[in-house]
């Protein structure tokens, strides 16, 4: 057999330098045309690594043309190495490190041409320590904080080291600074780290620290991208929490001011802040524009501040605000939201006006005119205008006939409390039987800021007893402000 074979590459040698080509053409016949490169046990992911410190078997699996015997192939290795394997497009490589993303590279010539072949992504371990990857939660009070970091196999031995650091919370206040190395023992898959935890009386909030990998022994990777974990520790004390004293607040119009009172509850040790304002958003009203912080010194349990008040002499109605705590600064609001609201009140110390208009008697005379007014009062200032409407309504006493009205508006202006206004009888000689009254009717044709008199009667000029009759003592009101007629005959 070995002297078959010396003859044979004899017989290539002699007949490749000849002038006969019809050997020399069969290699190479093609120029390389690249490829990929495989494992041949199909390891190489991260669901199945090639094993550290074992040959590797890696092949070209070209894309087009067959590899050919007089292909000159060499290996770029990630672990910087390289080897040479002419006309062989198999190789074995041991990895002495283990490695998430490692690569091999071919580069492939002949006398035609040079092509590559790649794989990027080999990962190379023996195992993977496995940290968690749902969120780590130890309640303060608990004692320890307790991660459980796992591995992928149970064979031999890996170690890995692990050591805290702060995040949002601070080693020596929340919790004990711990490191050391983790080992696992042939068989053992799931260990424990305990980090003891700090317990205080104060409301801290909910804070975290990392706990970090590194120095991983016996070929081990960390599986994923990351090498630590937030362990995050929870508050067992409550926020501060802040609430207005009532969800309503009522005072008078004459108080002066409303002192308005914010309790906290939860942890009292620390100092909170809060915001705070009336909701008002111009001057000149019963209550002006308000706003300011209040801050709750440690211990204090509630802070207060004081809504002036401003008096007036009209009748303006009870008038509610919106008053609000915001954007709490240290603690929180009962609510659990930005804002907090409650309601104010200001009740008005004035009455609702009463209106009323005056008798009066005024002689007929046998002819001509003879004119009077009426006074229309009201017995408080409302704080806007009060408007009326006037017009004539068929009694006994005829409009036109033995009377007139003037066919005009009314105001009572903002602030006044009365006004005229005019009524003509026209004289005659007749002597006239008792009559039915007639109505003058007043409308108030807007509603004003407060509900308004929206009608009344007036006395009417009776022939006979040749005096004016009281119609509507008082005047009369609707619910809604709008028109009702009183008619008492
Ligand atoms: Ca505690
Ligand atoms: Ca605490
Ligand atoms: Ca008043
Ligand atoms: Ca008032």
């Amino acid at each position: 057999m070995r002297m078959a074979a010396l003859r044979f590459w004899m017989a290539v040698l002699i007949l490749s330098s000849g002038p006969v080509a019809t050997l020399a053409q069969t290699c190479p016949q093609y120029a390389p045309s690249g490829g990929t490169i495989v494992t041949a046990s199909g390891c190489g992911s991260a669901s199945n690594p090639c094993p550290v410190g074992q040959p590797i078997t890696l092949t070209i699996v070209p894309s087009s043309a067959p590899g050919q015997s007089c292909d000159t192939i060499t290996w770029f290795f990630g672990d910087s190495t390289t080897a040479t394997t002419n006309g062989n497009y198999s190789t074995a490589h041991t990895y002495a490190g283990a490695n998430s993303s490692t690569y091999v590279s071919a580069k492939i010539q002949n006398s035609l041409g040079t092509n590559y072949a790649y794989n990027y992504y080999l990962t190379i371990a023996n195992g993977f320590i496995i940290l968690p990857t749902s969120a780590v939660t130890a309640v303060e009070n608990s004692g320890a904080a307790h991660v459980q970091v796992q591995r992928s196999t149970s064979t031999g031995s890996v170690s890995v080291n692990y050591s805290t650091s702060n995040y949002s919370a601070i080693a020596g206040y929340r919790y004990v600074a711990t490191s050391g190395t983790l080992t696992f023992s042939p068989g053992e898959t799931i260990k424990t780290i305990d980090i003891p935890l700090i317990d205080n009386s104060v409301y801290d909030g909910d804070q975290a620290f990392n706990l970090n990998f590194s120095g991983l022994t016996n070929g081990y990777l960390l599986q994923g991208y990351s090498s630590s974990i937030a362990v995050t520790i929870k508050d067992d004390e409550l926020p501060p929490s802040l609430a207005f004293s009532s969800n309503t607040y009522r005072a008078s119009e004459r108080d002066g001011s409303v002192t308005i009172t914010v309790n906290r509850s939860g942890d009292l040790t620390r100092t909170v802040s809060v915001n705070y304002g009336d909701n008002v958003y111009s001057s000149g009203g019963t209550i002006p524009p308000l706003s300011g912080t209040l801050v709750f010194q440690s211990g204090e349990t509630s802070k207060s501040f004081v809504i002036p008040i401003t008096d007036n002499d009209f009748y303006d109605g009870d008038q509610t605000f919106q008053l609000s705590i915001s954007n709490p600064s240290g603690g929180v609001l009962a609510n659990g939201s930005y804002s907090l609201y409650a309601s104010l009140t200001i009740a008005d110390d004035e009455p609702r006006p009463v209106f009323s208009v005056s008798d009066i008697s005024v002689v007929e005379g046998n002819s001509g005119t003879t004119s009077s007014n009426f006074v229309i009062s009201m017995t408080g200032k409302m704080r806007n205008p009060t408007y009326f409407y006037l017009s004539g309504v068929s009694g006994t006493a005829t409009s036109g006939v033995d009377y007139t009205l003037p066919p005009s508006s009314l105001t009572i202006a903002a602030g006044a409390t009365s006004t005229t206004f005019p009524i003509t009888i026209i004289g005659d000689t007749t002597v006239e039987p008792k009559r039915r009254p007639a109505v003058a009717r007043f409308q108030s044709p807007a509603k004003p800021a407060a509900p308004a008199p929206s009608s009344t009667m007036i006395p009417v000029w009776d022939r006979r007893l040749k005096r004016w009759l009281s119609a509507c003592g008082e005047p009369c009101f609707s619910a809604s402000g709008h028109l009702r007629q009183c008619l008492r005959w």
